[in-house]
């Protein structure tokens, strides 16, 4: 299905709306549901509570996901809009220096050796957190009066802030439906059951796994259907949903099959409600065009998620959000002024119909072009228009590789199409304005890397690398310690490997992680891995570390039980490759 003009109008001038403005909008009563998506801040522990709010001067996200769900539900006649909870706290963490002080007096003395005073200041801090939060959701609702409360739940420790949120709907507004959705709650069941039975005082009324937006459809037209009357509301026939049946968490008779993204059309931006004094310059800003990748890492929840099938939004959305990006991003002042082009690959291979619409379908496909190919037109308009704007990317190494002594032995061709041409392709990225390619290296062990199932060669590693640094574009590596497979030998033998990278100046940025076992990634379910891999005790409670820097699991012998690579090693290591990251600028 295509965009429609007035879709297309109304996107074009897409200003950010105050709650005023929404106000009057909404002065004509409707029956049909009004959704309000929350997208939340992290919230592991009072430590990061702060730390979430006092990352004000950071620039902020745009909930995606959320925003795609609201876009479709609006197209479809249902108003729906976005709150990206996290920017209304900054903003109340900014001010409120003085009212945490004067909180901290009231509560507590003064002489309090140094230590309990800063646990003092952080209880203080993770009050105002969830009190602001609480003010905040309250008067939200309040103003916009929806049916649905939905909340975009994408990274583990944003867990706290939902649960606390929705105990407080469900105290205060019982009789609005609470829905979530989004990657983390997908594929996690101790979440499912946490949110969904009722005894544990939460009492969302549906889960929606996976890609949201049709799903959640289903979900609104269904409240309209039951006519306000929650009672009447039948879940059982929605597909991609989870719910409680009375006794336990159930899932819906049928799996949700993938809808088509470009029936979306572009992300209506205008739909998020922003808190005064920020605007769209202040967030970062991204763009994708395809959905799902071809690679099965095991430590990537994209391979559950998209199951290897991957759909595009289509080149009139891809253009028209671009464009939006492109100008708010032009428009701000001061800062670094980039557009992450955040395809999860940009040099995979599509096919194309012959009216160049992205297809599955292998007798419609006549000819097959990488991401990047189909959008460079659009990224040329804007780098013309924009000459100030930069792109970063993200691309496979396994395109850029060298010719293979054993061509036939490619490990997962699909993920791995060797691009014919690569030097003009990289010249083309370098003239319109992607200026950094980060490649997912993760580790330069090949055992860590096929237990990982990178489906990479290490041979095909610094190749790559030159060819994109010859083109005059800078190289990232994202890179992970302690993913399955590893040993502390083999992790030294990759920082061994590490070093030669910057010795050699093929890379420029490095961006490490501790491996963090999410749910829904082949690490949680392959029994090779599993059986190696002990999870600390509260993992569930913990899951993903905040910005994963410390390990929740340690590797053991499966047949002894004992410790091979513990936490201590992982930190000693992660520490190790942090330190010679930062011989990079
Ligand atoms: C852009 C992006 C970022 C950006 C912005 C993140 C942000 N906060 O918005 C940056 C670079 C900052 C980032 C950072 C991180 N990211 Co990131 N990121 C992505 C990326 C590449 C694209 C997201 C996107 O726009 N997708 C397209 C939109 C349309 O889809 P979507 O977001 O998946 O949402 C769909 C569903 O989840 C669901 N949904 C989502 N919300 C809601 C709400 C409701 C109510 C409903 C019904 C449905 C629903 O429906 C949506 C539409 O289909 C994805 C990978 C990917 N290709 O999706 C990873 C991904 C989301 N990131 C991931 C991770 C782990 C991180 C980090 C924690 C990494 C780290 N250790 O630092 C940080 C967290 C930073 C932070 N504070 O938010 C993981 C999440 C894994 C998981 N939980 O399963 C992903 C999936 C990558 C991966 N495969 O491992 N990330
Ligand atoms: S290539 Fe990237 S997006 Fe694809 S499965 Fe591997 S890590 Fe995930």
């Amino acid at each position: 299905m295509g965009i429609e003009n007035s879709e297309q109008s109304e996107y074009e001038q897409p200003e950010e709306i105050s709650l005023a403005d929404q106000e009057k909008q909404e002065a004509e009563p409707t029956k049909k549901p009004k959704t309000l998506i929350f997208d939340t801040p992290f919230h592991a522990d009072p430590e990061t509570a702060k730390q979430a709010l006092d990352d004000s001067g950071m620039q902020k996200e745009i909930p995606r996901g959320a925003l795609s769900v609201a876009t479709l539900l609006e197209r479809r006649g249902f108003e729906a809009s976005v709150v990206p909870m996290d920017a209304f706290l900054s903003q109340e963490f900014m001010k409120g220096g003085e009212e945490r002080e004067r909180l901290l007096k009231e509560f507590y003395e003064e002489e309090a050796p140094k230590e309990t005073r800063e646990l003092q200041q952080k209880v203080i801090d993770e009050a105002f957190f969830i009190t602001k939060m609480r003010e905040n959701l309250h008067r939200l609702i309040e103003e916009v009066n929806p049916q649905v409360i939905a909340f975009s739940y994408m990274f583990s420790p944003t867990e706290r802030s939902i649960r606390a949120m929705v105990r407080y709907i469900r105290e205060n507004f019982p009789d609005k439906t609470i829905v979530l959705g989004g990657n983390a709650v997908s594929f996690d069941d101790d979440s499912r059951e946490t949110f969904l039975d009722p005894s544990k005082n939460l009492g969302a009324d549906v889960i929606v796994n996976r890609e949201g937006e049709w799903t959640m459809l289903d979900v609104v037209e269904s409240l309209e259907q039951a006519e306000d009357d929650k009672t009447k509301l039948d879940l059982s026939q929605i597909p991609g949903i989870s719910y409680w049946d009375g006794e336990k968490v159930v899932d819906s008779v049928s799996e949700r099959k993938r809808g088509d993204p470009i029936e979306i059309g572009p992300l209506s931006y205008n739909k998020i409600i922003l808190p005064e004094g920020v605007n769209m310059g202040d967030f970062n800003h991204y763009v994708l065009f395809a959905r799902g990748c071809m690679g099965r890492c095991a430590f990537c929840t994209s391979l559950e998620m998209y199951r290897r099938v991957v759909s595009s939004i289509g080149l009139e959305s891809y253009r028209q959000e671009l464009d939006f990006v492109a100008r708010s991003v032009h428009e701000k002042e001061g800062g670094e002024k980039t557009v992450g082009l955040l395809d999860d690959d940009l040099l995979l291979e599509l096919g194309l119909d012959a009216e160049g619409n992205v297809t599955r379908e292998e007798s419609e496909i006549v000819e097959r072009k990488t991401v990047f190919e189909i959008v460079e037109p659009i990224l040329r308009d804007i780098h013309q228009r924009y000459p100030d704007i930069q792109f970063t990317a993200q691309a496979r190494v396994g395109h850029l590789r060298e010719n293979d002594t054993d061509e036939k032995n490619i490990l997962n061709p699909e993920a791995n199409t060797k691009i014919e041409k690569p030097d003009e392709v990289l010249r083309k990225m370098k003239e319109v304005g992607i200026n950094l390619v980060f490649l997912g290296i993760e580790n330069g062990s090949q055992e860590i890397l096929d237990t990982s199932r990178k489906d990479t060669k290490i041979d095909w590693i610094k190749p790559a690398c030159r060819k994109i640094k010859n083109a005059g574009i800078e190289v990232g590596a994202f890179w992970i310690v302690g993913l399955p497979g590893a040993t502390y030998e083999r992790e030294k033998q990759s920082l061994e490997f590490l070093q030669e990278l910057i010795d050699e100046g093929l890379i420029d940025q490095l961006e490490s992680h501790v491996f963090v076992p999410l749910p829904g990634s082949a690490s949680r379910k392959q029994k090779s891995i599993v059986g190696t891999m002990k999870l600390d005790e509260d993992f569930e409670t913990k899951r993903q570390s905040l910005f994963n820097e410390t390990p929740t699991y340690e590797y053991i012998d499966p047949k002894t039980g004992r410790v091979v690579f513990s936490k201590t090693q992982i930190t000693e290591l992660f520490n190790e490759t942090v330190n010679l990251g930062k011989k990079l600028k």
